[in-house]
């Protein structure tokens, strides 16, 4: 088939597989065959075809013509929800359409979200708990309040009241900012806690294995309850680093998975593992959090890049020693 008309014969049986990350859509059907087809196919005869349609890339040489007051490509958005310096909102090209972009607005954007959202090279670093200790835990404790006021609106109640699905006094469910509400193979909800203390996995300790269990729990009942997805259609992890010191749980329909979700080996950690590796303590051993090298790939434009980098002398990096 080479051209529309073509293409147009096409019977529609089954969609064989999609992709939500690459927008991708694999279909069987037949269609028509035409003269010049293969020898043994007589023209006019339906024959099995299978098409796979992928929304092209975007052109980066015409973001600059998203929005502009004349010929912005962008004709009609819809907000999804608003706090603080975040703003989610569904975006169409034209009018009569299904929606076609998902659009993500920080503004005022900070250096450290300009720098998060830049392309950049990695380096694998092994935080020892000394490395913590010296470098990474001064690095939290350094950044303003400022930076995760959006979760503080959330838990006290100012923003995204009527997107909460459970709350307790421990920790509350919703949605992840990056889930558009409806589509279930993408499902994403974030469980945040309310102990400000817990800054990050470093910080976990055997007593908060109610917590963790609970949040594991709750998270499976309440997408059972809504979507039909129980704890075995969820993958819940934790990032370290995260991009927020304030702790918080990653709850992930099992199906829907890449790297650009932030499931990469060494920055995501099973909460499932943790809750075990946890069990192995006693209530009053150090904590194994405490003790453990965490391994995981640093960003150049990361803010612990260079201290973590330099820090560690040659030997101590990755030689198997
Ligand atoms: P993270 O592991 O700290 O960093 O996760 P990451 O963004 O590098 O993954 C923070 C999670 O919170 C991410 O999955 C974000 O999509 C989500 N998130 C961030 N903000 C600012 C918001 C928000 O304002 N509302 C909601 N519902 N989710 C957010």
């Amino acid at each position: 088939p080479k051209s529309i008309d073509a293409l147009n014969s096409f019977r529609f049986e089954r969609i064989l597989n999609e992709d939500l990350l690459t927008h991708t859509l694999i279909v069987l059907g037949t269609l028509l065959a035409s003269n010049g087809d293969q020898s043994t196919i007589h023209s006019g005869e339906r024959v099995p075809a299978i098409i796979r349609v992928e929304k092209t890339a975007l052109d980066a040489a015409q973001t600059s013509t998203f929005f502009g007051e004349k010929d912005g490509l962008v004709k009609k958005v819809e907000i999804v929800e608003s706090t603080d310096i975040y703003t989610w909102l569904f975006g169409w090209l034209g009018e009569n359409r299904e929606c076609d972009l998902k659009i993500n607005v920080i503004c005022p954007a900070t250096e450290v979200h300009i720098r998060k959202y830049t392309k950049q090279q990695q380096i694998m670093v092994r935080e020892t708990p000394e490395l913590y200790e010296q470098i990474v835990k001064p690095y939290i404790l350094a950044f303003p309040a400022s930076r995760t006021q959006w979760v503080e609106n959330i838990l006290t109640g100012i923003s995204e009241q009527s997107k909460i699905l459970f709350s307790s006094p421990a920790f509350l469910l919703l949605p992840d900012m990056k889930w558009d509400l409806k589509t279930v193979s993408s499902l994403y909800l974030l469980a945040i806690v309310q102990d400000r203390a817990i800054r990050s996995l470093r910080d976990l300790r055997h007593a908060h294995l109610p917590l963790l269990k609970d949040i594991r729990l709750e998270a499976g009942r309440i997408a059972k309850e809504r979507w039909g997805m129980g704890n075995e259609y969820l993958r819940m992890y934790i990032h370290y680093q995260p991009s927020y010191y304030h702790f918080h749980v990653h709850i992930v329909n099992v199906n829907y998975e890449g790297g650009l979700l932030g499931m990469t080996v060494g920055q995501a950690h099973l909460l499932d593992d943790v809750i075990s590796l946890l069990e192995l303590d006693t209530p009053t051993s150090p904590g194994i959090f405490e003790r453990l090298t965490l391994t995981y790939g640093l960003g150049d434009q990361h803010g612990l890049f260079k201290p973590m980098r330099s820090a560690m002398s040659p030997g101590t990096v990755l030689s198997g020693a």
